[in-house]
């Protein structure tokens, strides 16, 4: 069996006015061939498939068409769980439906469906458990997110003991991962993240999805990755490489694991340069591919508007965001709160400090994340 490992496709992405459909679009193009040329049966999608909840029709078109209906004439099976990005009920009305192209979309955990057999090889799939569904299928309420994460693993591990080789599909937060910001960074929290050790060891391999950038989980006690977005989807992500994930697992586990590279279409960089050497900068930058953001940092305002006017005639069209200006004075903030912890948690933990003369308890940290998590409304990285 030959299978390959994606996530984090994020169809519907924008930066500033700019769809990044065409870089996802770039990138389903090589696993497309690549899937073909090496004759895979199976390629796993360990969830956010969109960016959005409700996806705009160009974004559902890219997906179904572009990619599903591609595989499924090459007779590939795609099989699907959801990331904190969609929407399950979305996810759950397209499911029957996606059968007939060989799709198998999992929508939310269910601890009554929850595997798919392919040959000699069994999906287990978790697709991301929210704090509300975790915590309805947990007997026990006084314990952490993750402990009920990781009971929930551990029962479909017993479920399935009969398999030999089994792949688990999920996503969510494993602890020491190595995160960029787009994750959204109330949800990789401590209280959030799943020890490594919570990952049984009847697993032949682990296919992640939810941190965007590729890693091998070392602690793991079996093969466990993030095979991280397919291109860069913010400039916290810029200069990152992107890869995915080739696996062959014959009857007794795995034959061949391999990190395959894909080619990014528009790499995203960021530039940070002086007012006075920004206009001699403008036909280097003019040169680059890609999209830039572009920090000025301006020591007299007076000259401002017609710089800003100048660069974006020149390279308007590489800058999604426009031009960042940036004064004295802010460059003196960023430097005073380097060393604080920015997460609205971090934030409030630090608040909580200076306030009590000691460290937030464990109750009001749970109580807090709640809140934020109800204010965010629908889960997000
Ligand atoms: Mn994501």
């Amino acid at each position: 069996m030959k299978l390959v490992h994606i996530s984090d496709l994020h169809a519907g992405k924008t930066l500033g006015n700019i769809s990044r459909n065409e870089d996802l679009l770039y990138a389903l193009d090589q696993i497309i061939s690549f899937s073909k040329e090496n004759r895979v049966n199976t390629v796993l999608v360990a969830g956010d498939i969109f960016d959005k909840a409700n996806p705009d029709n160009l974004s559902k078109q890219l997906i179904f068409e572009d990619f599903f209906l591609r595989l499924n004439s090459l007779n590939i099976n795609t099989i699907v769980i959801a990331g904190n990005h969609d929407s399950y009920d979305f996810f759950k009305s397209i499911k029957e439906l996606s059968k007939l192209a060989r799709v198998h979309i999992f929508d939310r955990p269910n601890p009554d469906s929850f595997t798919i057999d392919l040959d000699h090889v069994t999906i287990v799939a978790l697709p991301y458990p929210s704090e509300r569904v975790i915590t309805e299928a947990s007997e026990r309420a006084n314990i952490s997110y993750a402990e009920k994460v990781e009971k929930f693993i551990n029962y479909m591990d017993k479920k399935t003991e009969d398999r030999k080789i089994k792949i688990l599909l999920a996503h969510l937060m494993i602890a020491g991962a190595v995160c960029t910001h787009t994750e959204r960074e109330v949800h990789i929290s401590d209280y959030y993240a799943v020890p490594p050790s919570a990952i049984p060891t009847s697993f032949t391999y682990v296919a992640l999805g939810h941190v965007h950038k590729y890693q091998r989980i070392d602690k793991a006690p079996v093969p466990t990755y993030y095979s991280g977005t397919l291109y860069q989807i913010d400039f916290s992500e810029a200069g990152q490489e992107k890869y995915f994930n080739f696996i062959e697992i014959d009857k007794e586990g795995i034959k061949h694991l391999e990190t395959v590279k894909i080619d990014i279409k528009n790499p995203l960089i960021n530039i940070e340069v002086d007012q006075d050497e920004v206009l001699k900068k403008l036909p280097e930058l003019k040169k680059l591919s890609g999209y830039i953001k572009l920090i000025v940092n301006v020591k007299n305002k007076k000259t401002v508007p017609y710089i800003v006017d100048r660069i974006k005639e020149e390279i308007g069209e590489k800058l999604p965001r426009g031009v960042e200006l940036r004064s004295e004075y802010d460059t003196r903030k960023a430097h005073s709160l380097e060393n604080i912890n920015l997460t609205p948690l971090g934030l409030y933990k630090e608040y909580y400090k200076k306030e009590y003369g000691e460290e937030m308890p464990e109750d009001i940290e749970r109580a807090f994340i709640t809140l934020l998590e109800e204010t965010y409304e629908t889960p997000s990285p």
